[in-house]
């Protein structure tokens, strides 16, 4: 065992863990102490596989030689450089290379060190554009049920987890939000796009009616909604949506967090959709998740718009004090050449049927009442036990990993994101796993 990796309790208590149920972890530790490629190494020295890229970031693998190396030799050449009035050279080739793989028309890059901050972020640059473009009246914020933006106070106000906001006040005000798409009774069991539900993006256009156009900003979306269970828009759905947004100038925002950076087979989620946002936010798979980075994308009519006035003032009174820190920006070429030469970013796309129907034999595995897939992600949604929500999945959740697969669970849904070099034979291991678990918990 690694030093100071400890399982005995009583030494757990300092670290009030994020996203955990601390007294449960803690009476019952579950430590990695090692990853290579597509397998942790535990404390105990067994190896679990990776069913979850960790939490949807490390698209290429565990600890992949150039992204090691490349961090390594940056923090011994030039370990921080002022994000402020300085610059240093990798920062800018990063959002270079960044642009060349982005959809068309996405041509500038904003740093920042996380999902949330580029939720954050992303959210302040509509507001602020449509004031510099003299709209400043344009101030309303448009979310989805059951999105999930992270956990700053702009992302959970435009969130729609009830979980995530119910503790936290009034949030932001202004915030209106537009019905999710999750359908069981029309949709479950579909592979890839579900058929029905294109028509729920018309609910935008009676919150403009309710509002009036012109006291909108943006709408913010997730492609495909992750975190709250895998909800894959219907055919239609996002185009709908940027109709509509364009008919009233209202600007469109891609969370692309989850979905960014090869998971669904594209680069983007924009490309697997064929619907290019105004802003796109990305994080997570980046820098493959080895060091936190976000990147908020950005059209050349939204930055342009902020580059009038005298020239030296600051345009956009925003950032961090790691905006493209020069480890990350290593972190995040040496990524990007990793996801290039083993074309990693359209992978999920030749595997996918491959993964959608192993996924798919579940079907009758006891308690299953729905399997979504997408690219490479999957979801198997379970009956709750009656009255004792999320036990089920959760007690999935322990078995596996104790049986040696990592997976994810979010209420009652199993949600699947493996690295994107998994080979047949993971993808056989990991839904082997989950039906003899799904036939040992309650
Ligand atoms: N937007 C989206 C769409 C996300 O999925 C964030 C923003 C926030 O990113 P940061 O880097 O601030 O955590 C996310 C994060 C899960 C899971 O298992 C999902 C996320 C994070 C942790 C776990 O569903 N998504």
């Amino acid at each position: 065992m690694t030093e100071g990796a400890t399982s005995i309790p009583n030494d757990l208590s300092a670290f009030w863990m994020p996203f955990t149920a601390n007294r449960q972890f803690k009476s019952a530790p579950r430590m990695f102490v090692g990853a290579k490629d597509m397998h942790y190494t535990t404390a105990d020295g067994r190896q679990v596989l990776d069913g979850t890229a960790g939490l949807w970031c490390v698209n290429a693998g565990h600890c992949r030689p150039l992204i090691t190396e490349a961090i390594q030799k940056q923090a011994a050449e030039l370990d921080y450089a002022p994000a402020f009035q300085m610059g240093h050279p990798k920062a800018f080739e990063l959002a270079n290379r960044l642009v060349d793989i982005a959809p068309k028309g996405l041509d500038h890059v904003f740093f920042t060190n996380s999902g949330s901050e580029s939720v954050d972020t992303a959210l302040k640059i509509a507001l602020a554009y449509h004031r510099v473009k003299g709209e400043g009246a344009r101030t309303r914020l448009i979310g989805r049920e059951r999105a999930y933006h992270g956990v700053n106070f702009g992302g959970i106000s435009v969130g729609g987890i009830v979980a995530n906001r119910k503790m936290f006040g009034t949030m932001i005000g202004g915030v209106d939000h537009m019905p999710h798409t999750h359908n069981l009774e029309k949709n479950a069991f579909s592979r890839g796009e579900p058929q029905h539900g294109a028509e729920l993006a018309d609910a935008l256009e009676r919150i403009v009616a309710l509002h009036d156009a012109s006291t909108i900003a943006a709408v913010i979306v997730e492609p495909v909604a992750g975190s709250t269970g895998v909800l894959i828009p219907p055919p239609g759905y996002l185009k709908r949506l940027r109709e509509i947004c364009d008919k009233h100038g209202i600007l469109l925002i891609f969370d692309e967090v989850i979905t960014g950076y090869g998971r669904l087979g594209t680069p983007f989620g924009a490309d697997y959709f064929g619907v290019t946002p105004d802003i796109m936010i990305t994080a997570k798979g980046l820098t493959n998740g080895v060091i936190p980075m976000g990147a908020v994308f950005t059209s050349s009519k939204i930055h342009d718009a902020f580059m009038t006035g005298p020239e030296h003032l600051i345009e956009f009174f925003h950032g961090y004090t790691y905006s493209g820190n020069p480890i990350a920006a290593a972190a995040g070429l040496a990524t990007l050449e990793t996801y290039k030469q083993e074309g990693l970013l359209t992978r999920g796309a030749e595997l996918g049927p491959y993964w959608e129907d192993a996924l798919h034999s579940l079907r009758d595995a006891p308690n299953v009442i729905d399997i979504r897939n997408i690219g490479l992600v999957g979801a198997i949604e379970l009956e709750p036990i009656s009255g004792q929500p999320t036990k089920r999945a959760f007690s999935a959740f322990v078995k596996a990993y104790e049986k040696g697969v990592l997976i994810r669970t979010t209420g009652d849904i199993i949600a699947l994101s493996p690295p994107l070099i998994v080979q047949k034979e993971h993808i056989d291991t990991i839904v082997e796993t989950i039906r003899t678990v799904l036939g040992e918990v309650d």
